[in-house]
């Protein structure tokens, strides 16, 4: 590798042995060195950006066996490991992000992402990817549900409880506790932060109906015409939740983007969105791509319908895949499925650690 000081010491250019170059600040390099007066044992930064002089000038640079090394106008000598610095040069090619996205459409029925309980790895991989993952053939045992949390993460505990049954009951505060079919879908919109994943696992299903569904929504928002995107995602709305006890009300778009204009968050839930209050100059342009997003959802060509069977779960990305069910006969037999909350970041930590 050749390492250079320019203008002044400020930046440094780096070109490693291949030709590969990136530039990187004299305040980066400070900042982020890897000597044991700047880096603790377990990994985390000792180095306080606010002690640094906002110069941090390099005087002399130079690499040996996979090490560079640098003498800043501070008297700091710095160390970096030369493959380190590579895998976060700042050259542009490399990424931010740590998303492993799959898109997929109505096509992935063919062959569902189907996993055994025991299949811990795969399953969290396929939530990680595609947003979603059916579990088969495991207990009918109430509580399951939350025993599949454990497995890789924590409990988020709402006003539903630790658990919820989804069952038809008289005098329900919410249309999931009815036979009526659910259009897909995000779970709690009214919360913030949103919970990140739900799973639903299914105890008795001896009905005709109440087949689930689920849609990819960073798909279909990717398939809206951009107008359409933009309005959704420029234009918060309202949605909210009130019973007896609870009253939760959340301000967001229906589609979240990011600085670099990509969706990281869908929140759709017909049942709890507020009449959006709107300027009235996109009111009636908003109000159509809201209606373009809700047929899209619904169309065969993106959304899958499957059944669960007692002992049968899901698994989804509740900022990312919608769920749904179709209506059931609530008089003849018994359908009793139980939900629980979850979040991402255990999951993709369990996950992680698993790959090690
Ligand atoms: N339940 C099943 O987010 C919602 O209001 C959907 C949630 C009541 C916990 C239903
Ligand atoms: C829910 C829900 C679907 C079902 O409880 O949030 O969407 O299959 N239920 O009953
Ligand atoms: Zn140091
Ligand atoms: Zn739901």
């Amino acid at each position: 590798m050749v390492s250079e000081p320019i203008d002044g010491g400020s930046r440094v250019a780096l070109v490693w042995d291949d030709g590969h170059r990136g530039v990187f600040p004299g305040l980066w390099l400070r900042d982020n060195c890897a000597c044991p007066d700047c880096r603790h044992a377990s990994g985390q930064r000792l180095v306080q950006v606010h002690t640094l002089t906002a110069a941090a000038r390099v005087l002399s640079m130079q690499a040996s066996n996979g090490t560079l090394a640098g003498e800043f106008d501070d008297g700091h000598h710095g160390i970096w490991p030369v493959a380190w610095l590579r895998e976060r040069c700042l050259c542009g090619e490399h990424a931010q992000t740590t998303r492993r996205q799959r898109l997929w459409d109505a096509r992935i029925g063919e062959s569902l992402p189907e996993f055994g309980f025991d299949d811990l790895r795969e399953w969290l991989s396929a939530v990680d990817e595609l947003g979603f993952a059916v579990l088969r053939g495991g207990p009918t045992t109430e509580g399951t549900v939350l025993d599949v949390v454990h497995e890789f993460g924590f409990v988020r505990e709402t006003n539903y409880g630790r658990l919820f049954d989804v069952r038809s009951m008289v005098s329900p505060t919410n249309l999931a506790y009815t036979s009526l079919p659910l259009a897909a879908h995000t779970d709690n919109p009214y919360r913030d932060p949103t919970p990140t994943l739900q799973l639903l696992h299914c105890i008795s299903s001896s009905t005709s109906g109440g087949d689930s569904t689920l849609v990819d929504g960073f798909r279909v928002a990717s398939d809206l015409p951009s107008s359409d995107f933009e309005l959704l995602a420029r234009h918060p709305i309202r949605f909210s939740y009130a019973d007896d006890t609870t009253e939760l009300v959340n301000t967001a778009p229906v589609l979240d983007v990011d600085g670099g204009g990509e969706v990281f968050a869908v929140r759709f839930n017909t049942r709890s969105a507020e009449p959006p209050v709107l300027p009235a100059e996109v009111a009636d342009a908003y109000y159509r791509a809201y209606r373009t997003f809700a047929v899209l959802l619904e169309s065969t060509d993106y959304r899958i319908t499957f059944r669960l069977e007692p002992g049968d779960l899901f698994i989804v990305d509740n900022l990312r895949v919608l769920h749904g069910r179709t209506g059931f006969a609530a008089a003849a037999g018994e359908r009793h499925l139980q939900g629980a909350y979850a979040d991402r970041d255990g999951l993709r930590s369990t996950l992680a650690v698993l790959s090690r």
